[in-house]
C-alpha cells in the first residue's frame, strides 16, 4: 500500500532547514539486529539489571562482556538498510541537519553520516572504568574478559547503562537542535527511555512539526502531527524521494 504522507509535510520538506532525525533499535531492525523491547526483543531473554547497568558490571563483568561481544558479533554480521541510507541523505538536502540516536551500533556511521549526536555512547568503544581512557575497537574482544588496562583498571563497554548520566555535551547539543527544528521525525523508538524520550516532546513544545515512522503506534504518537506506519527502510526513501524527485 503506498505511504500517506500528508500534503502538510510534502509543503513543509523543501523550505525546512533546520531538521533532526532522532532514531531507535527499530531503524537497525531491518538489518537483522534485534530491538530491546517487544516480543521478539533483547530484553525478553537478558534481564536489564543483569546486563546494562554498572552495578551488573561489577558483580561480573566478565559476563558482561560476553553479552557485548554476542551483540558486537551480530553488529559484524549487519549492513545499514535503506533507512540509514535515506538519512544520509538527508544531511546533503537540509541545511541543518542534525542525527540524534539512541543506537551504540554504529551503523549510521556506516552509511555515511558525518555527524552522529550518540545519546546512549557507542559499542565500539571501550573505557577504562578506574582512568577513563578510551579506545576504538573494530573486533569482538578476546581474552582476557574483561579486558585490562595498562592502569590495572577493567575496561568496560562505552555505551550508557541504566542509571548513568548521558554525555551532557552530547544532550545539550541534542536538546538545542529539538527545540530549534522546523521538523523532527521520531524513527524507530519506542520512546521509553529517558532522558532520551523528552526530545520530541521538547520539539513539539516548541513549535516543530513531528512525525512518527515506527511499525506500531507509541506514546510519542500522542502529540505528534504525524504518524507514517510502516518499517524505516520502506518509509524513509519515500520520504527522500519527495524532497528529491
Ligand atoms: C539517566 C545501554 C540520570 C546501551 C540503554 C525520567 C527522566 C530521566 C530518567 C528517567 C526517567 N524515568 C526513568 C528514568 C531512568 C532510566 C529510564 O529511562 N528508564 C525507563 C526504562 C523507565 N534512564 C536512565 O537510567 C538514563 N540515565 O536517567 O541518568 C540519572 C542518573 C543517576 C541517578 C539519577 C538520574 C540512562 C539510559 C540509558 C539506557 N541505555 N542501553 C546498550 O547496551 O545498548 S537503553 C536501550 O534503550 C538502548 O540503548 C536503546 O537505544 C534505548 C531505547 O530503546 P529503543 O531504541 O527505543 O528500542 P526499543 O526496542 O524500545 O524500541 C524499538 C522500536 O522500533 C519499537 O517501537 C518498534 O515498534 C520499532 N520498530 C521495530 N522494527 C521497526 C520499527 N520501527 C520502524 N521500522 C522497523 N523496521
Ligand atoms: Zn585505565
Amino acid at each position: 500500500m503506498a505511504l500517506q504522507v500528508s500534503e502538510k509535510l510534502k509543503s513543509l520538506l523543501r523550505p525546512s532547514t533546520r531538521v533532526v532525525v532522532f532514531t531507535g533499535a527499530g531503524v537497525s531492525a531491518e538489518s537483522g539486529i534485534p530491538t530491546f523491547r517487544g516480543a521478539q526483543g533483547v530484553w525478553k531473554d537478558f534481564r536489564v539489571e543483569d546486563y546494562a547497568t554498572p552495578q551488573a558490571f561489577l558483580a561480573d563483568p566478565r559476563k558482561v562482556w560476553e553479552w557485548y561481544n554476542w551483540r558486537r558479533t551480530k553488529i559484524l554480521e549487519a549492513n545499514p538498510n535503506p533507512g540509514h541510507e535515506a538519512i544520509c541523505e538527508f544531511e546533503q538536502y537540509f541545511r541543518e541537519f542534525t542525527l540524534v540516536t539512541q543506537n551504540v551500533d554504529g551503523l549510521h556511521d556506516r552509511a555515511g553520516n558525518q555527524k552522529i549526536l550518540k545519546l546512549h555512547g557507542d559499542i565500539w568503544e571501550t573505557r577504562c572504568n578506574r582512568c577513563s581512557l578510551t579506545l576504538i575497537d573494530q573486533d569482538v574482544r578476546g581474552e582476557p574478559l574483561p579486558p585490562r588496562c595498562s592502569c590495572g583498571g577493567n575496561l568496560r563497554p562505552g555505551v550508557v547503562w541504566f542509571g548513568e548520566m548521558l554525555p551532557e555535551r552530547v544532550y545539550n547539543q541534542a536538546a538545542s537542535a529539538a527545540e530549534k527544528a522546523q521538523l523532527l521525525f521520531t524513527v524507530g523508538t519506542s520512546a521509553e527511555v529517558y532522558p532520551a524520550a523528552f526530545l520530541p516532546s521538547l520539539a513539539k513544545q516548541n513549535g516543530s512539526y513531528v512525525v512518527e515512522i515506527n511499525v506500531e503506534r507509541t506514546s510519542s504518537a500522542d502529540y505528534a502531527d504525524e504518524l507514517l506506519t510502516g518499517k524505516s527502510g520502506e518509509v524513509l526513501p519515500e520520504i527522500l524521494l519527495y524532497l528529491t524527485g
